[in-house]
């Protein structure tokens, strides 16, 4: 064990020597001359192994550490880790303690002792004067809130990825060969296997939600099961996307009717037959009757009746099924396409089986730069909820723009309590190019997704120090503007995209760029910008409301649907989600809708030219060429892309307001 993992922390290293193209990501991989000693039950795990591996090659505050298995604490996955100043006589040093009750801990431990030491965590014992009896102490005990922590890959089994940006698929099933991978496939997985356990993400699902049935035929279980092999040491547990039609797209039935007993007689055939190869499966995720797949409606029956037949299947096994709720324009057509998660799935609660869970977007639309959270959270009381959040930027400038998620998410957190899910799904940004993500600063994304999974307490402000920190290792000044562009950079997003509230006014198709009069007839009219943005000579904006509107603010708990009915009460972040608003009305800046959205669109440019012209100017000492030049050149990109947005929506609208462009001046950058 200790010489395999020897060659392949040798083998993960030797290509970076040159250049940093960034494909370490937020870990260090540096070859220690002077390895530490690590002491514990090593052999108990390869899990252990791991885990006293990264320490011993990457501890560098002292001369050891020990790891500590006991049972009886019943941490989980947790850890409590204990750090001593020892020998201050010359230079302090540290000697460290992991102690967890199960592997998973320690593996979590070692790399939070890691994270301590790389972020400066435990300074303060490093330049202390020693306490009494010659020590001072740090400690900490920490377990992960939700059980589930777990990444989504849209990924085809041809190696396109949907709504990748980053190259294609990362699972390269060519090169996997019965049960083997290539070793270029095996180096490059163990570096995602390693990122993910670095931040507690513990689950994943190879494959897209638009399902091929040829996932589940046996030669590509094989490579599952490969997959699975490599990922199990990480403590990361496979999952799968399936298509419900897939007993009969294989020719094995004549239908997919989930109540036909051949066809869940096939179900449960296939789940042993997986169970036998991978025993600690997870289970399937599903999309259905939802933009065309197959699922339960296509034979008239329920999505509980689908979900009951596949976690039927799974059950004797541990498995789950994890049911999308992103249904529309199926059952409930006319209907405003926010409300029908919940016209839907309400109806449902309390009929599903428990090992069932149902996952929604984090807002009732898609994904969108800013969307109020999804009620559905808090219309489900008998059935296990995930949320689903988006770390690809499909609607956020996808590898092409900077913008740093966490705070995005952290409002959908602060909203939706964590003790209302049991787990938390991200999909995933990562492909096959260099530095897997496209844009350097998209790392940031997958890195903040793993650790407000691990704990959503966290703040977006420390997420970016750790991660900048690990990433760039700056001098402070630069460290503090490179965060402060960081967390202002989604708010500069939806300034040039969709102030205020407004959504989906995107190109049809690619969700890259402004095209706010789309309409096309041959399309559903939900995927039509005009329908959501509603503009008139009136104003702008989707009337949900009760009184007059679609009503869905009522689908919210009391004290939101009733500040998000009146139009006074209504944040200004949301305002034109709920309210379709007269162009005259006066905002709590004092100007009219008109002039505060030209404001907010010249002040979305005016910050990316500053995040620009700071990276340009300021920032080339501090960074390797490689990714100072990347940086430099997508930022150039993203401020031509932020001006055209402004651009395309202030000419649209204008033609509706009937007011001239107000012209960017000096003070256009928010307030
Ligand atoms: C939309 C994407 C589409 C996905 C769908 C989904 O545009 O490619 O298949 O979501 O989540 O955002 O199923």
């Amino acid at each position: 064990m200790k010489y395999v993992l020897f060659y392949l922390s040798f083998l993960l290293c030797a290509v970076t020597a040159k250049a940093n193209n960034g494909e370490h990501l937020w870990l260090d991989c540096h070859w220690s001359a002077n390895p530490c000693q690590v002491v514990g039950p090593l052999k108990a795990s390869p899990t252990i192994g791991i885990a006293a591996e990264e320490l011993r090659q990457h501890w560098t505050l002292g001369p050891q550490v020990r790891l500590s298995l006991r049972s009886m604490l019943q941490l989980g996955e947790g850890y409590h880790i204990t750090v001593r100043q020892i020998d201050s006589s010359k230079c302090p040093q540290l000697k460290a303690t992991i102690v967890a009750s199960s592997a998973a801990g320690l593996l979590y431990g070692a790399y939070q002792l890691l994270r301590l030491q790389n972020t400066g965590g435990l300074d303060s014992l490093l330049t202390s004067a020693p306490k009494d009896h010659g020590q001072s102490l740090f400690v900490m005990t920490e377990q992960p809130v939700w059980k589930l922590r777990m990444l989504n890959h849209w990924d085809n089994l041809d190696g396109s990825v949907e709504r990748g940006y980053a190259g294609n698929s990362i699972w390269k099933w060519k090169q996997i060969l019965g049960h083997e991978l290539t070793p270029q496939l095996r180096r490059r997985l163990t570096i995602y296997a390693r990122a993910n356990a670095s931040i507690g993400i513990n689950a994943t699902v190879l494959n897209n939600v638009n399902a091929s049935p040829l996932i589940l035929t046996r030669p590509y279980l094989e490579k599952v099961q490969a997959i699975a092999q490599l990922l199990r040491p990480y403590h990361i547990k496979v999952y799968l996307s399936v298509n419900f039609g897939t007993p009969k797209a294989l020719g094995a039935t004549s239908t997919a009717d989930p109540l036909c007993p051949d066809v869940a007689m096939w179900w449960q055939r296939k789940a042993k037959e997986i169970y036998a190869l991978i025993p600690d499966f997870g289970g399937f995720l599903v999309k259905a009757n939802s933009e065309g797949q197959p699922g339960p409606g296509d034979y008239g029956r329920s999505h509980a009746d689908g979900a009951n037949m596949l976690a039927n299947a799974l059950k004797p096994f541990g498995g789950s099924v994890i049911w999308r709720s992103f249904v529309y324009g199926a059952h409930h057509k006319g209907e405003d396409r926010v409300k029908q998660a919940v016209s839907e799935f309400e109806p449902m609660d309390g009929l599903m089986a428990d090992n069932v869970i149902l996952q929604s977007k984090n807002g009732p639309l898609d994904f969108q730069p800013r969307e109020p959270f999804a009620p559905i959270f808090y219309r489900m009381h008998h059935t296990p909820q995930m949320g689903e959040l988006q770390i690809t930027q499909e609607y956020l400038g996808q590898s092409k723009h900077l913008v740093y998620l966490a705070p995005m998410w952290k409002e959908f957190l602060s909203y939706v309590r964590p003790s209302m899910l049991v787990g938390i799904a991200g999909v995933a940004n990562t492909g096959d190019t260099d530095n897997w993500c496209g844009h350097p600063f998209s790392q940031a994304n997958w890195y903040a997704f793993g650790r407000l999974a691990w704990n959503p307490q966290l703040s977006a402000e420390n997420i970016a120090l750790e991660w900048s920190r690990q990433t760039f290792k700056l001098p402070t000044e630069q460290e503090q503007q490179l965060c402060h562009v960081m967390l202002s950079s989604h708010e500069t997003c939806t300034d040039y995209m969709m102030p205020l509230g407004l959504h989906h006014i995107f190109r049809f198709d690619h969700h890259y760029g402004p095209e706010p009069g789309g309409f096309n007839p041959k399309y559903p009219l939900e995927w039509c910008p005009t329908y959501y943005h509603r503009a008139d000579t009136l104003g702008l904006g989707f009337d949900r409301t009760v009184a007059t509107g679609s009503g869905a603010t009522a689908q919210y708990p009391p004290h939101y649907a009733a500040l998000y009915e009146q139009l006074d009460s209504c944040p200004e972040r949301y305002l034109l989600w709920f309210h379709h608003v007269a162009w005259t009305h006066r905002m709590l800046s004092g100007r009219t809708l008109w002039q505060e959205l030209c404001h907010h669109y010249n002040s979305g440019v005016a910050q990316v030219a500053q995040y620009r012209s700071w990276w340009h100017n300021d920032m080339h000492p501090y960074i390797d060429n490689m990714r100072w030049q990347q940086v430099d050149t997508l930022l150039t990109r993203q401020l031509a892309n932020a001006q055209e947005w402004r651009d395309s929506c202030l000419n649209y609208f204008s033609r509706f307001a009937r007011k001239p462009i107000i012209r960017p001046s000096t003070h256009t950058i928010r307030q």
